[in-house]
C-alpha cells in the first residue's frame, strides 16, 4: 500500500487536483448517490472522523450545527489534525488530509476506523463536493486555518490566524455543500442528522454529541448516555411493554475486538435484532451477530434444563422460540472488518463468531444464575413460543393446502390479473370495498389484480404468528404473493413486480398504510429490500379549464401549474373526492393508469426509524397512538420505512 513513495511531490500535486476532480465527475462513485441521502452523507464522514478520535480516547463531545445558509460545521475537542508536514505530499497533514483521496486512514494508525465499510471514503471527498470548506484546528496554543473553494482548491497554505489557550485542542470543519453536483437538494433535514447522531451517542457510551440548528431560534439537542446501548434498547422497548425491568447488558474484549450487547425481550412475538461494527449497522448480520445468536440458544436451553423449568419431555427451545418478543443490539468494534454480502453489510471476519460466542454465554450464564426471577420470566415466554411454534406450523399447513386445492374460495376476493408474467404484474391493496369495486372495474385485467381490504388489517406486531396466519385477510396477501413467509420464503416467486397500497390520504388510510407496511416488514422484508412495494399516490386537486382537465398531487403542484395558465383563463377547481367516491374511470385516470399515475416506491431505508415508529404506532398505548397519527400524519406519509 505504501508504494508510491517515490512520487515527487510537484507531481503528487497535479495527481491531488485530478483525484478531487473524478470525484466531482462521478460523485456516484464515492458517496453512492447525489440524492438527498448523499447530501446527508457528507456529514457522516466528517463526523466519523471525529468518533475515530474519540474512539481513541481523545475526544468527548462532538458538536454538529446546522449553519443557517445551510453550511455544516462539525467542532470536536480531540487533539486536532496534525499540522505538520506530511513526509508524502510535502503539504501539512492537514490539506492532506482533505486533498488526498483516501488519505484519511493513511496517518491515523490502528485504531477502530471505519473505513472500508460503507462510510470511510474521506474528507477530501466531502471538501470536492463542496463550494466551500474551512477547517479550523486548536494545537499547540494556536489557531490554525485553511479554506478551500470551488471542490476543493485550497486558497492559501495552512496559516495560523490567532492564538488559543495551550490547553485547548480541537478541529472545527464547515462545508457547504456544492449545488451543482447535489441538484435535487442542499437542504438539510434535522430529523436524519438528529436521529444518526443519537444513534452515534447511544453506540459510543459517554460521548456527548449535540445537534444545533441555527436555521430556527434555540433549536439544539445533546445525547450523552452513560448507559450506552443498553439506554438505546431501553427506548426502542419503551411502548412495546418490556416483560422484565433489567435489561442484560454484556460488555467484554478479547485482543482488540470488543463486544457490547444489551437485550430486553417485550410481550409482542417478533425480534428486533439490530447490530452494528465500528458504529456502522450491519442489516445482513454477520458473525457478530451469529456468535451472539448462537450462545443465547445454548445458554438458554443449559439453564432452562438445569433449573428444571423445561421437563424432560419437552422441546427444546429454536433460534426462533427465543427470540421471540427480543429487542437486542449487538456492537463490536473492529480494527480490521471485513464486510461481505450483496451490499457489504455483513460482518464476516470468522474469528468474531467464537469471540461474540464466548464473551457472550459467560455473560449470560452469570446473568441468569444472579437474576432467577427474570430468567423465569424469559424462559416461559421462549417455551410459550415453542408450543406456539407447533400451532403455527399446522396452520402454515392448513395455508398451504387450502391454497392447492381451493383456489376460488381461498383467493376470495382477489380480482387476479391475466398475465402469469411477474415482471409485468402489478397487485394494488385497495381500501374498503366501494374503491376496491371501482378499482376492479378501471384496471387493466391483464397486468393488475385488485385486492379490496376490509376495515383494519389485523396488528402483527402484537399477534402471534399463528394468530396472525389465521387471518383472512393476511392469508389471502400471503397466497396471492406466493413467496410464503418465515423459513419457506422465496422472493423469486414472487407473483407482482409492484405491490402497491392504495389509501385515502387521511389518517385511517396513513393508518392501514402503517398496518400493511408492518405486515410486510415482519413476513415479506425482502419484497420491500427489493423495492417492490410502493404507494399510491391519488391526487388532491383537479383543475379544469376548458377541454383540459388536470390533476394534481399536493398544494405545491396546484400553484404551479395554475402559474402557468395565462391570466385571464377561467378555471375550475376541486379538492379531489376520497378514493371509495371515484367512479372506475376517475380512478383509473389518476391513480392507476401505468401512464398517468404517480407511485411512491417505500423502503427499508433506516429500519431502526422504522422500528421506533412501528413501536409508536403499533404500542398498547392507544392515546399516544392516536395523537401521533395525528400530528405527524404528514410525517408518516414521508417516512421512507
Ligand atoms: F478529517 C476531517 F477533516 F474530516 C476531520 C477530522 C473532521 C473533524 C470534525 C475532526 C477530525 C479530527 C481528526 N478530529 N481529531 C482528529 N485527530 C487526528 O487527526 C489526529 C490527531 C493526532 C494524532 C496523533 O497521532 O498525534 C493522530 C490523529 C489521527
Amino acid at each position: 500500500m505504501e508504494q508510491d513513495n517515490g512520487i515527487k511531490y510537484d507531481s503528487s500535486a497535479i495527481q491531488v487536483l485530478e483525484g478531487l476532480e473524478a470525484v466531482r465527475k462521478r460523485p456516484g462513485m464515492y458517496i453512492g448517490t447525489t440524492s438527498n441521502r448523499g447530501l446527508h452523507h457528507l456529514v457522516w464522514e466528517i463526523v466519523d472522523n471525529a468518533i475515530d478520535e474519540a474512539l481513541a480516547g481523545y475526544c468527548t463531545h462532538i458538536e454538529v450545527t446546522i449553519e443557517k445558509n445551510n453550511s455544516i460545521t462539525v467542532k470536536d475537542d480531540g487533539r486536532g489534525i496534525p499540522v505538520d508536514i506530511h513526509p508524502k505530499t510535502g503539504k501539512s497533514t492537514v490539506e492532506t488530509v482533505y486533498t488526498v483521496l483516501h488519505a484519511g486512514g493513511k496517518f491515523g494508525g490502528g485504531g477502530y476506523k471505519v473505513s472500508g465499510g460503507l462510510h470511510g471514503v474521506g474528507a477530501s471527498v466531502v471538501n470536492a463536493l463542496s463550494t466551500y470548506l474551512e477547517v479550523k484546528v486548536y494545537k499547540n496554543g494556536h489557531v490554525y486555518y485553511q479554506k478551500y473553494t470551488n471542490g476543493g482548491h485550497p486558497v492559501e497554505d495552512l496559516k495560523i490566524i490567532g492564538e488559543c489557550d495551550e490547553n485547548r485542542t480541537g478541529t472545527t470543519v464547515t462545508f457547504l455543500p456544492d449545488p451543482s453536483i447535489f441538484q435535487e437538494t442542499t437542504v438539510f433535514d434535522y430529523e436524519i442528522l438528529r436521529n444518526r447522531l443519537r444513534e452515534l451517542a447511544f453506540l459510543n457510551r459517554g460521548l456527548r454529541i449535540t445537534l444545533y440548528d441555527d436555521r430556527e431560534a434555540d433549536k439544539k439537542e445533546s445525547f450523552c448516555y452513560e448507559g450506552g446501548i443498553r439506554e438505546y434498547v431501553a427506548l426502542l422497548n419503551k411502548s412495546k411493554q418490556p416483560i422484565h425491568n433489567t435489561i442484560i447488558d454484556v460488555t467484554g474484549q478479547e485482543g482488540d475486538i470488543m463486544l457490547e450487547v444489551a437485550l430486553q425481550y417485550n410481550e409482542t412475538y417478533s425480534s428486533s435484532i439490530y447490530s452494528f461494527v465500528n458504529n456502522i449497522t450491519t442489516p445482513e448480520g454477520g458473525t457478530h451477530e451469529d456468535g451472539v445468536r448462537i450462545a443465547l440458544t445454548r445458554i438458554l436451553n443449559k439453564y432452562a434444563q438445569s433449573s428444571g423449568l423445561m421437563k424432560n419431555n419437552d422441546d427444546s427451545l429454536t433460534g426462533d422460540d427465543v427470540r421471540e418478543g427480543l429487542t437486542m443490539i449487538v456492537s463490536i468494534k473492529h480494527p480490521n472488518p471485513q464486510f461481505e454480502g450483496q451490499t457489504k453489510t455483513k460482518l464476516g471476519n470468522s474469528e468474531v463468531r467464537g469471540i461474540a460466542n464466548r464473551i457472550f454465554s459467560i455473560n449470560l450464564e452469570r446473568f441468569l444464575m444472579e437474576h432467577p426471577d427474570e430468567a423465569k420470566i424469559i424462559i416461559e415466554k421462549a417455551m410459550t413460543a415453542s408450543r406456539a411454534r407447533v400451532a403455527a406450523k399446522k396452520a402454515r399447513e392448513l395455508t398451504r393446502r387450502k391454497g392447492d386445492l381451493d383456489v376460488t374460495n381461498f383467493y376470495g376476493k382477489l380480482s387476479d390479473c391475466k398475465s402469469k408474467d411477474a415482471s409485468e404484474c402489478e397487485i394494488f391493496l385497495v381500501e374498503g370495498d366501494s374503491a376496491g369495486g371501482s378499482a376492479i372495474k378501471g384496471r387493466d385485467s391483464m397486468t393488475q389484480a385488485i385486492l379490496p381490504l376490509r376495515g383494519k388489517i389485523l396488528n402483527v406486531e402484537k399477534a402471534r404468528l399463528d394468530r396472525a396466519l389465521s387471518n383472512e385477510e393476511i392469508r389471502t396477501i400471503i397466497t396471492a404473493f406466493g413467496t410464503g413467509i418465515g423459513e419457506e420464503f422465496d422472493l423469486s416467486k414472487l407473483r407482482y413486480n409492484k405491490i402497491i397500497i392504495m389509501t385515502d390520504a387521511d389518517v385511517d388510510g396513513s393508518h392501514i398504510r402503517v398496518l400493511l407496511l408492518t405486515l410486510f416488514y415482519r413476513f415479506f422484508k425482502p419484497i420491500v429490500e427489493a423495492g417492490h412495494v410502493y404507494a399510491a399516490q391519488p391526487p388532491l386537486f383537479v383543475i379544469k379549464h376548458g377541454k383540459t382537465i388536470k390533476y394534481v398531487l399536493n398544494e405545491q403542484e396546484r400553484d404551479e401549474y395554475l402559474a402557468t395558465l395565462s391570466p385571464n383563463t377561467k378555471y375550475d377547481i376541486a379538492r379531489m373526492k376520497g378514493l371509495g367516491e371515484m367512479d372506475a374511470e376517475e380512478l383509473n385516470e389518476t391513480t392507476m393508469d401505468i401512464k398517468k399515475r404517480v407511485l411512491r416506491q417505500i423502503t427499508v431505508d433506516d429500519a431502526l426509524a422504522a422500528d421506533e415508529t412501528f413501536s409508536k404506532l403499533m404500542g398498547e398505548e392507544v392515546g399516544p397512538r392516536r395523537e401521533f397519527i395525528e400530528t405527524n400524519a404528514t410525517y408518516v406519509e414521508n417516512l421512507d420505512i
